[in-house]
């Protein structure tokens, strides 16, 4: 069995850190068209560095919760026994990695990673960045936040879809359906007959496209969702 999941900030949002469109979410803080875009990067470089600092060190100073302990859980125990785990996140915090997840494919980037417009290297990054801070392989002072802003094409979409296209299982988890393409691979997977769930604190956008739903906080209802399909299996 090769079971595809999707996450999206609900999966990190009892580690302490905002989801985008709750109601003190980010998008009711700050503005994406501001901060989030090619665009404003262009225009205040500054004020995005400023933004994405926020968010790296808030995700470093953040702690796996048991949602994401059970997805890597859930990793091994397919694994185990010969099946697969192909876990796409929306998130780019790095807390599926730190509780264990061997394999997490960041389809809108990663905040601990630095791109060199210069030279285009991605570098691990933990530290603030900024427009005078070098690039460690040309020396250029060209970072930007290895992310996927609005407008940009999210990474590794052809990944996706191989994935997408030999899953026997679709599930989403923690994530409202409001962002495109992410949102829209539920529907892709509807029309190959692949079956669907979602896990969620409130229905999403694109509830109706789900087979079967789970409701509840994250750390509850994906611990129980794992130990059902692993079959109670450690
Ligand atoms: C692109 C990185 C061209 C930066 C992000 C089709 C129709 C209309 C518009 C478009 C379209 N296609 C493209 C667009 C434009 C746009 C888009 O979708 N606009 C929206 C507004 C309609 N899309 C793009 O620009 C994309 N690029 O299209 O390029 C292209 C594409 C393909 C092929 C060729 C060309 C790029 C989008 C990526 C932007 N970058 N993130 C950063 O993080 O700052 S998006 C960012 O917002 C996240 O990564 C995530 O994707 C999204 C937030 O969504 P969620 O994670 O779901 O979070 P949200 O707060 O919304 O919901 C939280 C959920 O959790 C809720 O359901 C809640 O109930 C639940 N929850 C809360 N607490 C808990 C919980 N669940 C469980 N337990 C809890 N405790
Ligand atoms: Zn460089």
């Amino acid at each position: 069995m090769r079971v595809f999941v999707l996450t999206g900030a609900g999966v990190s949002a009892e580690s302490g850190l905002g989801t985008f469109r709750d109601r003190d979410g980010l998008w009711a803080r700050f503005d994406p068209s501001k901060l989030a875009t090619p665009e404003a990067f262009a225009a205040d470089p500054v004020a995005v560095h400023a933004f994405y600092d926020m968010r790296r060190r808030d995700a470093l100073a953040a702690a796996p919760n048991a949602a994401h302990a059970a997805l890597a859980r859930l990793e091994r125990g397919l694994a185990a026994r010969g099946d697969a785990l192909f876990l796409c996140t929306q998130n780019i915090d790095d807390l599926h990695e730190r509780a264990g997840s061997r394999q997490v494919h960041h389809m809108h980037g990663e905040s601990c990673r630095a791109r060199c417009l210069a030279c285009g290297a991605v570098a691990p990054w933990r530290d603030d960045m900024g427009v005078f801070v070098h690039c460690p392989t040309c020396g250029a002072a060209r970072l930007r936040p290895h992310i996927v802003w609005f407008g940009e094409v999210p990474m590794g979409l052809d990944r996706i879809a191989d994935e997408l296209a030999h899953a026997d299982l679709f599930a989403a988890i923690g994530t409202s359906g409001a962002i495109y393409p992410a949102a829209g691979l539920v529907a892709e997977a509807r029309s190959r007959g692949t079956p669907t769930l979602e896990i969620n604190l409130d229905p999403a956008d694109n509830a109706g496209l789900f087979d079967d739903a789970l409701y509840g906080p994250a750390t509850e209802a994906v611990p129980a969702w794992v130990d059902e399909i692993l079959g109670g299996a450690p």
